[in-house]
């Protein structure tokens, strides 16, 4: 069984989106966070290798209710599909946009590889692997291959979106899938937080 403490050369730390803007008074806040920084960081230290993703959208976004003229947290159809419409979040080069400070300080020090995800302009990503038209990958899956890992284990924000869609995505590619549940959180935790840990368990993925 994979011991959290006692990570291996195969093992790879994914942390998902530790950015101000989705931390408590960012553009698009998940509740705690924040709280999650500091675990994120001992993990970081643990792992032989870490990889960060960072969402990094163009302002203008397909994804921003702003940019539909639309509510935020409303749905549209977009080509690809139905698609949540968020506030305007994550714009390249904004201070939202940045990892969080401790982050900043410390996994993100020791990261071998940041991805960033969300920077085709009519195209979100939610997850690490494959944008939301679930054809253009980003180019995760070989690099991990390449580099011969095996197992992704997942932390950061949100449970419920990225963490959620990276994790189905590395579960779909065959890597052995850990999510570590005190270093996530929720924009939602009581509703789409629950259905994402139930659909990541019944998916395969063990949950420390
Ligand atoms: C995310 C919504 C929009 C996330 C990113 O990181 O979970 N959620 N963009
Ligand atoms: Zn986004």
């Amino acid at each position: 069984m994979f011991d959290v403490e006692k990570p291996g050369e195969r093992d790879v730390l994914v942390v998902i989106d530790p950015q101000i803007d989705f931390c408590p008074g960012g553009a698009l806040e998940v509740p705690e966070g924040d709280q999650v920084m500091a675990l994120i960081n001992a993990l970081a230290e643990r792992f032989r290798h870490t990889v960060i993703t960072q969402d990094w959208h163009p302002r203008g976004h397909t994804s921003f209710a702003s940019t539909h003229g639309a509510a935020p947290f409303s749905t549209t159809t977009l080509t690809y599909g139905e698609q949540v419409l968020w506030p305007d979040h994550c714009v390249q080069g904004t201070a939202g946009a940045k990892f969080h400070p401790l982050i900043r300080e410390s996994a993100a020090v020791r990261a071998e590889l940041i991805v960033r995800k969300g920077h085709h302009a009519k195209v979100d990503s939610y997850s690490a692997f494959f944008e939301n038209d679930r054809t253009t990958p980003t180019g995760l899956a070989g690099y991990l291959r390449e580099r011969g890992f095996e197992r992704c284990v997942f932390v950061g924000l949100a449970l419920d979106y990225c963490v959620r869609y990276s994790a189905e995505d590395a579960l779909a590619l065959g890597f052995s899938t850990v999510l570590v549940r005190a270093a996530t959180r929720a924009i939602d935790p009581t509703r789409t937080g629950e259905e994402a840990l139930a659909a990541l368990a019944a998916g395969g993925a063990v949950l420390v």
